[in-house]
């Protein structure tokens, strides 16, 4: 059966780097021929019809359609999968409060479309930044789809963590695993190593035979390089994260969409697990089972970190407050 696929923003960077990736099947795999749905405003119009006639000349086996549109009525209609990466960027003297007033402007008229127009089934991915919050605004807005449907990106952050891991030991990063992001997708976010394995061994263990002081060197060195990663790449590149990131939003949606017996971590709805208040959108480890997310209960979490989830926690509650006083949720 085709599955179709709606994509936001499908005219700027991010976009383009994951047509090309979703159409090769590298999303749902080599059999699964693939709709697309390129939701674009006005202004972005033309790059995404642009990007179209390119896939076009990629002769792709398994794209079946690809239809270009500024309507969320027609973006969204029958959507299986519905990829929010369009979002309001922070423009020169815009405060916090503008931008989440911005794209709860994009994203609670998108929640409402969604649920008026996507399959039953539909599931979200939300990768325009804020993220989280977006994630609970298009929710919020989305009557009669369970919020469970709505995740944020917090994959890119999981995969830088475990990069800057692989290359500290000098080992393969596919031999990292259960390395955990909390919170908000932000520079609050945490990225907890106290599951994390190395070849099935404690991660904690050979990182201190390496570094020394393993809470020293979490502290100074790795957490803020994971959580400042994306001012390095523009710092370095001149420009934001791109391949990247859509590399994560592909690996986020086939193991949301096939399943994932690793654990890996995701923005989605609390149901007051590790205390972090219920209706957020959060990053927890997860794991995906018969299609769904569910959140891996039962870790213990030392003082340290609960702090750091915490922090965390309050700016996503900050957020959710600044939205609810603007009366957008
Ligand atoms: P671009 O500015 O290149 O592209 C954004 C596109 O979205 C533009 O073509 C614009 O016309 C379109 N757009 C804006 N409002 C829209 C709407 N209401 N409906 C449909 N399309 C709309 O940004 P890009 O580099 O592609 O980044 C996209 C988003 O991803 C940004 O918000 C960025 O902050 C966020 N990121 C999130 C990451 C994550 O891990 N969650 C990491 C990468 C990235 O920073």
């Amino acid at each position: 059966m085709t599955t179709t696929i709606t994509l936001t923003g499908a005219g700027g960077q991010i976009g383009y780097a994951l047509l090309f990736r979703i159409a090769a099947g590298d999303l749902l795999g080599p059999d699964e021929p693939v709709r697309l749905r390129l939701l674009e405003i006005p202004q972005g119009l033309g790059a995404a019809e642009g990007a179209a006639l390119e896939l076009q000349d990629g002769a792709f086996g398994l794209l079946e359609h690809v239809e270009v549109t500024d309507d969320p009525a027609v973006g969204f209609d029958g959507a299986d999968l519905a990829l929010l990466v369009g979002a309001r960027p922070r423009g020169p003297g815009m405060e916090r409060g503008d931008l989440l007033a911005a794209n709860a402007g994009i994203f609670g008229p998108q929640g409402a479309a969604i649920a008026a127009h996507a399959a039953s089934g539909v599931r979200v991915t939300v990768v325009g930044n804020p993220a989280n919050t977006n994630a609970l605004i298009a929710a919020a807005s989305a009557d009669g789809v369970p919020a469970e449907r709505f995740t944020a990106l917090t994959r890119l952050d999981e995969n830088r963590a475990r990069a800057q891991v692989a290359q500290t030991l000098s080992v393969p990063v596919d031999e990292v695993r259960q390395v955990i992001i909390w919170g908000n997708h932000s520079a609050t976010q945490f990225p907890d190593l106290s599951q994390a394995t190395v070849a099935g061994q404690s991660a904690l263990d050979a990182l201190s035979t390496t570094v020394g002081d393993v809470r020293a060197w979490q502290e100074d060195s790795f957490i803020p390089r994971v959580a400042g990663r994306g001012a390095e790449v523009i710092q370095v590149r001149g420009s934001s994260s791109v391949a990247s990131a859509a590399s994560a939003t592909i690996d986020h949606v086939r193991d949301w969409v096939l399943g994932s017996e690793e654990w890996t971590s995701a923005g989605v709805v609390s149901h007051g697990e590790y205390g972090v208040p219920e209706g957020l959108i959060s990053s927890f480890p997860v794991r995906s089972e018969n299609g769904s997310w569910q959140i891996v209960e039962g870790l213990e979490i030392g003082e340290w970190a609960r702090a750091r989830i915490d922090a965390s926690v309050a700016e996503l509650l900050d957020e959710r407050e600044a939205v609810r006083a603007l009366g957008m949720l």
